[in-house]
This record gives structure tokens, C-alpha cells and sequence, in this order.
């Protein structure tokens, strides 16, 4: 359900092909279809098209990996990690053999584990192989500040670090509401409890539908192929191949990057509080855990 999401989004933005590949027969070429048919109402021309090998994404600039299985009630994200792995190898070894020169933006969970499975099979540089976690957590503790605040949501800046799981950081300090600090405006112990919703916010959403989010998650990754397509150099949080920044080496984890045509063009290193720090160092050693379970770990 992200895929079809993000080729939607992309679609909507009416400059690039999309190419949408599933292992289901008829599934991508209906979606394609439909999505197609959505272009004389919507204002768009992309040419859509769905496919269940991957000729027919040869050649592409970015490459979406939204493959594996979701998560169901009371599974976390690393429940699926040995399944996902076979999956994720697998869709970036074909992938990668009919678009040998693209951007790799890994969606399936558990999200830092498997950037790991994408940049070791493709022996991509780090710039070239990413994931999509930080936007959407920090677009969900924003949704979250916007209605404690009664704000819009487009006017609250934040930011939500480290790994995409239970030990995610809310970057408080970095937070505000049209440039005035969250800490102004909402009780200390407030600000807690929607930190706290914010890390469990994938849960929230499985917990309704049964299964993971989409539209949330496709957006993000949206906005991450945009910022790519376009070279916007905008700066993002994204998890990315950490080599020492943060203190952090040899992991992929969410920070704050900068991101154009070149894929991470940079990775942008914020004072923290010491608490903060504590707990990007503590989130990393659950990214570890995981990512220790990989057949390929290194
Ligand atoms: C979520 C899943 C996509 O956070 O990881 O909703």
C-alpha cells in the first residue's frame, strides 16, 4: 500500500515515469491502469505502468523499496526481519541490475536493518542508498503539536531522530511553533506524553487498521523522491549510513541530511542536549540489536 501510494504522489507531480513492480500477478498493472485514469481529473500526464519483472524499470533514476511483509497488531517492526531481509536482497539485486546508476530509498521495515541488506547487496555509496523513516515520524509528532496547539501543522518545525522503532528521538530543542520554542507553549510533561505517542505512532495506526500505515508513509517518501528528482537540496531527516557523525559509525540511522540530485549531499550535525545525545546513543544500540540479526550484518 505505500507503493501505490508514492506512485500516486509522484505521478500527481507530472514529470517523471513511474514504474511499479509487484510479485502479484495483475496487481501493479491494475494499479497503474487506475492510476492512469486518475490523470484527466487530476491534471496530470505521467505515463504509469505496472509490471511484475523489472525490464520495464530500466533505467531509473530513483528506485522505492517498499517491498516486504507489514507489521500486524502486536508485532513490532523487528518481528519482520529475517523475512524482510530475503525480500529486500532479493528486489535490490534485480533492481539494481536493470538501473545499475540510480538513488536507493529503502521503505520496508525494520526500516534501518534493511538500508543495511540494500547498501550491502548493491555496494551502493552511502549517498546513494537511504531510507524513509524521520519524515514521517516527525510529520506524526508534528499532526500531534498542531492539534495540542490548535496550529497549523504546515507552521510547526520539528524533528524525530535515530532508529525507526520504539527508541526514535524527539528532538524537543529543535521543536517550535512558528519559531516560538514547543517548550513555551505546552507543559513539560505534555510534551512527554505526545513524544511518547509519536514513537508508538506506526503501533497506533496498526493497532486500528490491522495492518501498517500508508498515506502518512507514502507522503514522506514523496517528498524524498521530489527533493531528489528536483535537486531542492532540501534538508530532511532521513536514515542514512552514519561513518562517525553523532558520535555513531558503521550504522544507518535517522539525521538530518541534505538531499539533491546526488542523493545525501550531506549530513547535517545539530547540537543536542546532553539528554538527547543519551538517548540517539541508546536508539542506536536498539538499531544494533536488529541489524546483529542480519545474515549479512556487516
Ligand atoms: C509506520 C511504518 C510504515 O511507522 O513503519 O507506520
Amino acid at each position: 500500500m505505500v507503493g501505490r501510494t508514492v506512485a500516486q504522489e509522484v505521478a500527481r507531480r507530472d514529470y517523471a515515469d513511474v514504474g511499479i513492480v509487484d510479485i502479484v500477478e495483475n496487481l501493479p498493472q491494475g494499479i497503474a491502469l487506475d492510476i492512469n485514469q486518475a490523470g484527466p481529473v487530476l491534471g496530470y500526464e505521467t505515463n504509469v505502468t505496472g509490471s511484475n519483472v523489472y525490464e520495464e524499470t530500466a533505467g531509473s533514476d530513483v528506485v522505492v523499496i517498499t517491498a516486504g511483509v507489514p507489521r500486524k497488531p502486536g508485532m513490532s517492526r523487528d518481528d519482520l526481519v529475517t523475512t524482510n531481509e530475503k525480500i529486500v536482497g532479493s528486489v535490490t539485486e534485480q533492481a539494481i541490475a536493470h538501473s545499475p546508476d540510480s538513488i536507493l530509498i529503502v521503505v520496508s521495515n525494520p526500516l534501518d536493518a534493511m538500508c543495511h541488506v540494500a547498501k550491502n547487496v548493491s555496494s551502493f555509496p552511502r549517498e546513494r542508498v537511504f531510507g524513509q523513516a524521520g519524515i514521517l515520524d516527525t510529520a506524526r509528532f508534528r499532526t500531534f503539536i498542531a492539534q495540542e496547539t490548535g496550529t497549523s501543522g504546515k507552521d510547526v518545525q520539528a524533528l524525530v531522530l535515530g532508529g525507526h522503532g520504539d527508541q526514535m528521538v524527539s528532538i524537543v530543542s529543535a521543536t517550535t511553533v512558528g519559531g516560538v520554542p514547543l517548550a513555551k507553549l505546552v507543559a513539560g510533561d505534555r510534551i512527554d506524553e505526545l513524544v511518547e505517542r509519536t514513537a508508538k505512532g506506526g503501533g497506533e495506526v496498526v493497532q486500528l487498521l490491522g495492518t501498517s500505515a500508508w498515506y502518512a508513509p507514502g507522503a514522506a517518501t514523496a517528498q524524498m523522491v521530489h527533493a531528489v528528482m528536483l535537486d531542492e537540496k532540501r534538508v530532511l531527516p532521513c536514515t542514512a549510513y552514519l561513518e562517525g557523525e553523532y558520535g555513531i559509525d558503521g550504522l544507518y540511522m535517522g539525521v538530518p541530511v541534505k538531499l539533491g540530485t546526488g542523493g545525501i549531499e550531506g549530513i547535517v550535525e545539530l547540537d543536542l542536549t546532553k539528554d538527547e545525545q543519551t538517548m540517539l546513543q541508546e536508539s542506536a544500540g536498539a538499531v544494533r540489536e536488529v541489524v546483529a540479526v542480519l545474515d549479512q550484518s556487516g
